[in-house]
C-alpha cells in the first residue's frame, strides 16, 4: 500500500495520535452500517427507531430492533482493523480511541483508552429510577424488559437523536482531538454532530487529519489526505510500514 511520506513522517514524530471510528470499521467483522445501500437505515427508518419519542411510543418495536443488533454483535469477533488499532495504541505514547460504535469491538479487540460517544449496546438502565441493568436477555419479539426495582421502562444505553451525548467522554475526547498529531477518522460517514466535528476540532488545532473510507464523505475535503480502502486493508498495512520505520531492519 502506497501511503503518503507525509503521513508516515507524521506519524513517526506523533507524541499524540487519536482515532475516531465509526461503523464501518465493524462492517468487515459483520455488523451492518447504518447508511447506505446495504446500510440499517435502508430497512429501518432511525426516526422511528432512534429517538426517545419513538422508544416511548412502541418500546417493543424499539427492542425489537436492538435484540436484533444486540445479537448480530454478541455473535462477531473483531477483525483486522480493530486489531491495527491496538497494535497502534502499544506503539504511541498518548492514543486515544474515540468511537461511535456501541458494539464494543474496540474493546474486545484490546483497546484500553477507549471513548465511546454513542454510549454501548451491552449496557440498558431504566429510564425511571436511572439504574443500569445488566444481562438485559435478548427480549422476546413483542417483550419489553422492565426494571426489577421500579417496574419502570428499560432502555439501551445509547445515544438518540436529540440526545446529549455523555457530556465528560465527548470533553476528553475533544481534548484528544486537539492534542493529536495525527488524526484518523476510520469508517464514518461523518455526517452525524457532535462527533463529526472533532476531526475538524484535531484539523483546527493544528493535526495531521487522515480519512480511512471505502468512499469519499462530506468531509473529505477538510481533511489533509483520504485513503480509500477497507478499513481492514488499510489499517493493518499502515501499522506494518510505520513499525518497519520505527524498527528498522540492520
Ligand atoms: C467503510 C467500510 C470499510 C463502510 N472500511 N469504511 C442539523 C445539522 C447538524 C446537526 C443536526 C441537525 N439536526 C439535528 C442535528 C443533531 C443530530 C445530527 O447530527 N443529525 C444529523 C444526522 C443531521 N445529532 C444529535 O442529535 C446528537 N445529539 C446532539 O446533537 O445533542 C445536542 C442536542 C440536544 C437536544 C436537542 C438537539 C441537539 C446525537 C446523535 C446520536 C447518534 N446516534 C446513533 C445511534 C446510536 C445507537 C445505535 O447504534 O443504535 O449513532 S445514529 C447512528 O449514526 C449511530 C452512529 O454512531 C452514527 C454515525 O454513523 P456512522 O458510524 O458514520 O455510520 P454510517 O453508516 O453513516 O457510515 C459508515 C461509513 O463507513 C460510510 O462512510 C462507509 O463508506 C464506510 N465504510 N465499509 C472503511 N470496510
Ligand atoms: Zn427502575
Amino acid at each position: 500500500m502506497n501511503f503518503s511520506r507525509t503521513l508516515l513522517t507524521k506519524l513517526e514524530h506523533a507524541g499524540s495520535v487519536c482515532a475516531l471510528t465509526g461503523a464501518g470499521i465493524s462492517a468487515e467483522s459483520g455488523v451492518p452500517t447504518f447508511r447506505g445501500d446495504n446500510g440499517l437505515w435502508s430497512k429501518f427508518k432511525p426516526e422511528e427507531l432512534a429517538n426517545f419519542d419513538a422508544f416511548i411510543r412502541n418500546p417493543a418495536l424499539v427492542w425489537e430492533w436492538y435484540s436484533y443488533r444486540k445479537k448480530v454483535m454478541r455473535d462477531v469477533r473483531p477483525n483486522p482493523g480493530h486489531e491495527a488499532l491496538v497494535s497502534l495504541e502499544r506503539m504511541v505514547a498518548d492514543f486515544t480511541l474515540i468511537t461511535q460504535n456501541v458494539d464494543n469491538l474496540h474493546r474486545r479487540a484490546g483497546n484500553k483508552n477507549v471513548l465511546e460517544l454513542h454510549g454501548n449496546i451491552e449496557r440498558s438502565y431504566c429510564i425511571d429510577c436511572g439504574r443500569f441493568v445488566h444481562d438485559v436477555v435478548i427480549a422476546e419479539k413483542g417483550r419489553v424488559p422492565a426494571c426489577e426495582h421500579c417496574g419502570g421502562l428499560v432502555r439501551p444505553d445509547v445515544v438518540w437523536f436529540g440526545e446529549f451525548l455523555p457530556q465528560e467522554i465527548f470533553a476528553d475526547a475533544e481534548q484528544a482531538a486537539r492534542r493529536a498529531d495525527v488524526f484518523l477518522c476510520i469508517g464514518t460517514s461523518a455526517v452525524v454532530y457532535p462527533a463529526a466535528s472533532l476531526s475538524l476540532i484535531a484539523k483546527e488545532a493544528g493535526s495531521y487529519v487522515v480519512e480511512i473510507n471505502v468512499e469519499r464523505t462530506d468531509l473529505s475535503s477538510r481533511f489533509d489526505e483520504t485513503v480509500l480502502g477497507k478499513a481492514g486493508d488499510i489499517l493493518p498495512s499502515l501499522i506494518r510500514e510505520f513499525r518497519s520505520l520505527k524498527e528498522p531492519h540492520p
